[in-house]
């Protein structure tokens, strides 16, 4: 697609964005004990419908003195570093004043039950089966039953993986499901995110995901035994070799792989979109420039809510980061500089006042329709509507040398028009610098 260009008035729109997060003081400057120290925690088993009990543990301030609402987390990498979560991703949100719900999702962990890889949502009008959105619920059902001096409000948020278990929860929602923040979800596997785009798999985050999340109940993973999985890849040869050397039909994704090349009805049930048909609860879709995961999901989801959007409680913000930038300082992307912290602006002036708002009644809400970061100028930007009303698009034209120019390049004699390249496995073209380490750390 050509990139779009923003127009004058955008660029003024920009000024007074950057005006504004200037204004806005940090919510929280007086806090200076980090939250582990703040927070007292318990682990309970809570029963979903089915008899099965989930894993939760529960961070609650110490000094707790009224009423509060709860921010929920579910997600299949465990809970043992929950506490890390609360420290600096979560900060913001728990200087503002939390009670905190750290679950593992559903045969995972310390969970009971079966782990199936985004378990599709149960069809309309099955009242009977469970998926991740009826644990949601019944997590939450048990959350305003029996935490003490809880508010009756819950918000939810979480990045990748822990995205989708967000938008997952707000499809049949609890009623006291009042805001999520869906960040990095992927929405369509064989579309645009994690496994395949438009189709083409991608092998090393196929073949490393599956094996890490389905080995064992815990993070699982696969013993490369080459230091570069590039190498280790090429010696693979056929795909058939995988299961016939090493899995033995043992991991269930990696079959559904080989069994769903096209995006049939496996790949379309699996697949976020067709659920969305109006926000049903404020949502704050969150998304990075770079993400090498799912950068297409969190802007599909976004814009499938959007088209049915009429009490405006859909937000997008998009920000100069690679998959869970936000998490961190978001200074930096390797060696470019944003001038700015962006994931503290994002989670601190941001976020937070979003979940405030929502489940506090707190502030009014200056959240524009979308907040977009323009990396090179290093500005935060304001829309009413995303993609911009005032784009056009222009051309951008490959030039000799490696450049890239908005003119066209001038015809050379005998120049055929276009450039070949041989495309070999043998000799490839590096994204990332060989040896390739494994993709997830172990
Ligand atoms: N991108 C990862 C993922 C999400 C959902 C399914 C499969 C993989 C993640 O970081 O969680």
């Amino acid at each position: 697609m050509p990139a779009p260009i923003l127009r004058p008035l955008t660029r003024l729109i920009g000024a007074l964005a950057l005006a504004w997060l200037a204004s806005t003081a940090l919510p929280h400057a007086g806090q200076t004990q980090p939250p582990a120290e703040r927070y007292g925690v318990r682990d309970v088993m809570i029963p979903a419908r089915d008899g099965v009990k989930l894993f939760t543990r529960i961070y609650t301030p110490k000094d707790q003195r009224e009423p509060l609402p709860l921010i929920m987390h579910r997600t299949p990498y465990g809970n043992d570093g929950a506490i890390g979560r609360l420290n600096v991703y979560m900060r913001a949100l728990a200087d503002e004043g939390y009670i905190f719900v750290f679950q593992d999702i559903r045969g995972k962990f310390k969970s009971e039950g079966t782990f199936v890889m985004q378990r599709p949502a149960r069809a309309a009008g099955d009242t009977k089966s469970i998926d991740e959105g009826t644990d949601t619920y019944d997590t939450i059902e048990w959350l305003v039953k029996n935490v003490p001096q809880n508010n009756g409000r819950v918000g939810m948020l979480g990045i990748s993986y822990d995205g989708w278990t967000t938008i997952m929860g707000a499809l049949e929602p609890h009623p006291a499901l009042k805001a999520i923040s869906p960040q990095a979800s992927p929405s369509d596997m064989w579309l645009g995110d994690d496994f395949h785009h438009n189709g083409a798999f991608r092998l090393s985050y196929g073949f490393e995901y599956a094996t890490m999340m389905e080995t064992n109940k815990e993070r699982g993973g696969f013993d490369f035994d080459l230091p570069d999985t590039y190498e280790w890849y090429l010696k693979l040869g056929s795909l058939a070799h995988a299961n016939e050397k090493y899995l033995n039909g043992k991991i269930p994704s990696w079959n559904n792989f080989a069994a769903h090349p096209n995006w049939d009805a496996f790949w379309q049930r699996q697949a976020v979109s067709p659920y969305l048909d109006h926000p049903r609860v404020p949502t704050l879709n969150v998304a990075g420039w770079w993400d090498q995961e799912d950068f297409f999901g969190p802007i599909r989801i976004y814009k499938e809510l959007e088209k049915r959007d009429s009490s405006h409680l859909n937000y997008l913000v998009v920000g100069p980061w690679n998959h869970g930038g936000w998490g961190g300082a978001g200074e930096k992307l390797g060696p470019i500089g944003f001038g700015a912290p962006t994931g503290r602006e994002f989670r601190e002036k941001i976020e937070a006042p979003f979940f405030a708002y929502y489940l506090k009644d707190k502030g009014k809400l200056d959240l524009a329709e979308a907040t977009t970061f323009e990396a090179g100028t290093n500005q935060w930007k304001r829309y009413d509507s995303w993609p911009p009303r005032d784009v056009g698009s222009r051309k951008l034209y490959f030039q000799q040398g490696g450049k890239l120019s908005f003119d066209p390049p001038a015809a050379a004699a005998n120049d055929p028009g276009y450039d070949a390249y041989v495309s070999d496995p043998a000799n490839p073209v590096p994204y990332r610098k060989r040896p390739i380490p494994p993709t997830y750390s172990q």
